[in-house]
């Protein structure tokens, strides 16, 4: 009922500057070339490509060094915010025309603006964020200094009265605790961990999925969003690392003892069930550190069966 003459617009977003392992960008190159378009169009969709980001600018990116670019201990802020601005615009742009946006990363930073696009359109929007990570660190509390472990830190606006690199001045931060659950939690650092707490956040961990079943995690999960067997828009990010390593090998920080690629489209097949779902952004397929032509096509296959679950391709 959200989208209008099924149209689905598949954003690229070929960013690698959230994290420091070149390759992540070449994930919408691999995914298209895979025949993720066409398969999509073969259940009914009808699909445009964008490409916000141009190759120039893609080029001028690779080539930016992180000694300049740098706030503290947080690298390539600039970067980072400037790309996600532009997603951000063109993405809260696509959504506004009714139309599914289906974003390939990239890393995960590139949330902050698919996120805050889709936001714009749906301000009631519930967020799932399914990875091994929480990715909920702020600008003083993460470690590795990659904005891809802070997207969700941005969307919530907690770096706001901390001392911000400009750039990314212009995120709205406006997604509130209980607009976002968690699913397929497993590597999450201390200081994530006390802000989940303080902040009352839903998370399931892979400790729930074992403890209740994917099938419950998805319904509380659902009920946490949308309360009282209520319904709204839903969008979900999903990390491609929350996927056992077994079945998606090719990303920058596997963590093993995840979901199963069953359980992994389960998921998104539940979503597509729910005909609620408005946007979708796949994360973390990253070619370049496969160990062989094996991991290329288990990871970009596993990112494209999400993409083609999720969008209603085995619902009967
Ligand atoms: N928590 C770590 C950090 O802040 C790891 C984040 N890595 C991810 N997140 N892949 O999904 O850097
Ligand atoms: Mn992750
Ligand atoms: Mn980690
Ligand atoms: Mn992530």
């Amino acid at each position: 009922k959200y989208i209008k003459n099924n149209q689905l617009a598949i954003v690229q977003a070929p960013f690698c500057g959230g994290q420091g392992k070149s390759g992540v960008e070449k994930g919408p190159k691999y995914m298209l070339r895979h025949g993720l378009e066409s398969n999509l169009k073969e259940i009914g969709w009808e699909t445009t490509i964008e490409s916000p980001l141009n190759e120039k600018y893609i080029q001028e990116m690779m080539e930016r060094d992180e000694i300049t670019d740098q706030f503290k201990n947080t690298k390539r802020p600039g970067l980072v915010g400037e790309t996600t601005q532009t997603l951000y615009q063109s993405i809260a742009a696509l959504a506004k025309e009714k139309k599914f946006v289906l974003t390939l990363g990239g890393d995960h930073s590139i949330a902050i603006g698919t996120v805050s696009g889709v936001q714009e359109a749906y301000p009631d929007v519930g967020l799932l964020w399914i990875d091994a990570h929480a990715d909920i660190n702020t600008l003083e509390s993460t470690d590795s200094g990659n904005l891809h472990g802070c997207p969700v830190s941005f969307l919530m606006g907690l770096n706001k009265e901390l001392e911000c690199p400009p750039s990314l001045k212009w995120v709205p931060g406006s997604l509130s605790p209980d607009k976002i659950v968690y699913i397929g939690l497993r590597d999450v650092d201390k200081a994530e961990k006390k802000i989940i707490k303080d902040l009352g956040i839903k998370a399931y961990s892979m400790y729930h999925v074992d403890k209740f079943g994917i099938n419950k995690v998805i319904e509380m999960a659902l009920e946490c969003l949308h309360p009282n067997g209520g319904r709204g828009p839903i969008m979900c990010s999903y990390d491609v690392d929350a996927v056992d390593p077994l079945f998606v090998p090719a990303t920058g920080t596997p963590v093993r003892g995840g979901l199963t690629l069953r359980e992994g489209l389960f998921l998104v097949e539940r979503l597509a069930e729910t005909g609620d779902l408005v946007a979708l952004d796949i994360v973390e397929c990253n070619p370049e550190l496969a160990v062989d032509d094996i991991h290329v096509s288990d990871t970009i296959s596993a990112g494209c069966a999400i993409a083609r679950c999720a969008l209603g391709e085995t619902l009967l």
